[in-house]
């Protein structure tokens, strides 16, 4: 019998290459998707019709739980968040309500359907937010930053909680930025290479940024995956910090995507206060000793090869 994996978010990014890795591994995919007026499942299209996508909502415990009664699944990994930073400011509440409250209702969806199924929580490098020390571990104190990082620290502490309360496998990644060609738009880095890509064929002139100094630790999101699949094979449950160890600045990341495409950053970035934040995050840098030693995890696209990834697919996609 296939084991059966439910992904909340696998419309996103994560949820997109989390679901091709299970199905790599003979599992059976499950995805939670929510209603909406238009469908947008350009993620996982290729996949589509090896996945069962069903109705649900963070919002909604209800749903939740009659979603679990009809998958049964051994394994539930909980992507699903509002996860733009910027816009946590915009909609605190509803940040809250999804990325911080929603983890409970999933968690308590389990506790009420089968206690015996595996969770996996996306915490975020955001809880650290202002640094406590460098780089960052599983024994960091966490500062959050933005209404998207105090969010995710409550799904942290509920996760753990639960974990503590009652005996559930539930395990937190705390992943630093991870990138990819399916990034959303919104997001720095695709912001930079989708940027590039436009200027390159003529499409544009500037590019808008905010604060150029802010430096991330950015690895590659099918990477990144992989150690959330690994976290939950595991038979103890427990936290673990994944990043590549490496960070550069938004500045920096600008040089190596403009220079990519053969252009030069300083000709078209244009410093837009528009883009600044309330509050900022200034530096993240990862320790990922812990997985590295128990989950034998390891990433193998490198900053350069992210961004150059990620500028091809960006010019490919705009000349086909
Ligand atoms: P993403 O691309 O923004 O995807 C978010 C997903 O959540 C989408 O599938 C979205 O569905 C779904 N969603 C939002 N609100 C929902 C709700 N109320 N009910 C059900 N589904 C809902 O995010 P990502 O980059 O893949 O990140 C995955 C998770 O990891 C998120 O929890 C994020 O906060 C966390 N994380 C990300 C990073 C990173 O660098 N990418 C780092 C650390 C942690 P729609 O398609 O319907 O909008
Ligand atoms: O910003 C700076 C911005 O929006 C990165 C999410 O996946 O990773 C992500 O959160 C940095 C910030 O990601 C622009 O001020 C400058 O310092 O790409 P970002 P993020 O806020 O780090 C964490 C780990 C998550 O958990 C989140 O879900 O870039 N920056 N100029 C800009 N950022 C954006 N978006 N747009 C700009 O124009």
């Amino acid at each position: 019998m296939a084991k059966r994996a439910l992904i909340t978010g696998i419309t996103g990014q994560d949820g997109s290459y989390l679901a091709e890795l299970l199905l790599s591994e003979g599992y059976q995919v499950f995805g939670v998707v929510r209603r909406s007026s238009s469908q947008h499942f350009e993620r996982i299209g290729h996949i589509q019709d090896q996945l069962t996508l069903l109705s649900g909502d963070l919002m909604d415990e209800v749903s939740l739980i009659n979603v679990l009664r009809e998958c049964r699944p051994q394994e539930v990994y909980n992507l699903a968040a509002q996860s733009f930073v910027q816009t946590s400011w915009l909609q605190p509440v509803l940040t809250g309500e999804t990325t911080a409250l929603g983890v409970t209702r999933m968690l308590d969806a389990i506790r009420t359907v089968d206690p015996s199924i595996r969770f996996y929580q996306a915490s975020s490098s955001e809880m650290f937010g202002r640094v406590k020390s460098v780089p960052q571990n599983e024994e960091t104190d966490f500062y959050p930053r933005s209404p998207y990082g105090v969010a995710k620290v409550y799904g942290h502490w509920i996760t753990v909680n639960y974990r503590e309360s009652y005996q559930l496998h539930a395990s937190s990644g705390i992943l630093f930025n991870h990138e990819s060609p399916r990034r959303g738009l919104e997001f720095v880095t695709r912001k930079v290479t989708h940027g590039v890509a436009r200027i390159q064929a003529g499409l544009d002139t500037q590019l808008r940024l905010g604060n150029l100094d802010a430096q991330r630790d950015w690895g590659y999101a099918a990477d990144y995956v992989k150690a959330m699949y690994l976290m939950l094979q595991r038979d103890e449950p427990t936290d673990y910090v994944i990043a590549t160890g490496i960070s550069h600045s938004v500045r920096e990341l600008c040089e190596v995507a403009f220079g990519a495409a053969g252009l030069h950053w300083e000709d078209h970035v244009v410093l837009d206060p528009a883009f600044l934040r309330p509050a900022e995050v200034d530096h993240l840098i990862g320790d990922a000793a812990k997985a590295q030693q128990e989950l034998g995890w390891r990433c193998e696209v490198d900053f350069y090869g992210l961004i150059e990834m990620m500028v091809a697919a960006d010019i490919a996609a705009l000349t086909t």
